[in-house]
């Protein structure tokens, strides 16, 4: 059982203003409409219905939160949420590049997606997502260059692996991390950047997808293993 799994929906975010103030790190996953960031948090998180997954591309359409830590708790509590004891967000970001949103609304999203990966201080790492078959169109190359700055953590998950070949997944896994090695920093030393396959359907890649995140959130001890004082 991962400590994923303890994730509880927290809030839903339409501006930067109303982000919420707290100060554990949080991850968040980016990637076009319809890649399947969704579907994978309800994966990760062994929950059908945590994330709002859906056919229709544009599905998400505000930044939303889930909180890791404190549930085990809450549940016999009045007060389901007890901020102190929340340890980790995971963010479920609006899909990039559909089509359909009309001009004001798009600017919109651009403007709020930017603003929130450039300038948010908790965040810890990205998640980006992308089909296997399209890794890294223009947009999702914009998407890591926002990030790149920081020098955080990147972890692309390459989603809906089910819709290729072996051969083909691992030749669009190798094109990934080739992309990834691709940026450099200023002393020439490559940046933490990682890629996996991933399919839902298939259940492909959940096992390392959760670990790498606990990892990235500063996670890796399971929580019933922690001592009470240390
Ligand atoms: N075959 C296959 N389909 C998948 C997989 N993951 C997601 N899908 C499907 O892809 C569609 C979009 O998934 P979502 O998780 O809603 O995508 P999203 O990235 O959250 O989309 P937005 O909210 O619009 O940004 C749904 O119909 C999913 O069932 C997968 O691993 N394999
Ligand atoms: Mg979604």
């Amino acid at each position: 059982m991962s400590i994923l799994w303890q994730a509880r929906f927290l809030t839903t975010v339409n501006h930067l203003r109303n982000l919420p103030n707290l100060s554990v790190p949080e991850l968040a996953f980016a990637g076009r409409s319809n890649a399947g960031k969704s579907t994978a948090i309800n994966m990760l998180c062994n929950q059908k219905k945590l994330a709002f997954a859906s056919k229709t591309p544009g599905r998400t359409q505000h930044i939303n939160y889930f909180s890791i830590g404190g549930a085990h708790v809450a549940q016999h509590r009045k007060d389901p949420t007890n901020l102190d004891e929340i340890r980790a967000l995971l963010v479920d970001l609006p899909g990039y590049g559909y089509a359909e949103v009309s001009g004001d609304a798009k600017n919109h999203w651009n403007e709020l997606l930017g603003a929130y990966v450039r300038t948010r201080d908790q965040l810890s790492a990205l998640i980006l997502i992308m089909d296997v078959r399209r890794p890294f169109t223009d947009l999702d190359k914009r998407m890591l260059e926002w990030f790149v700055p920081s020098g955080r953590p990147v972890h692309c998950i390459l989603a809906k692996s089910d819709k290729l070949n072996r051969n083909d997944a691992t030749n669009a896994l190798r094109l990934t991390k080739s992309v990834l090695a691709s940026y450099i920093d200023e002393r020439g030393q490559p940046f933490p950047y990682t890629a996996q396959l991933f399919s839902a359907l298939k259940r492909v890649g959940i096992e390392e997808a959760d670990e790498k995140i606990r990892q990235l959130l500063g996670l890796d001890v399971d929580i019933d293993q922690t001592p009470l004082s240390a």
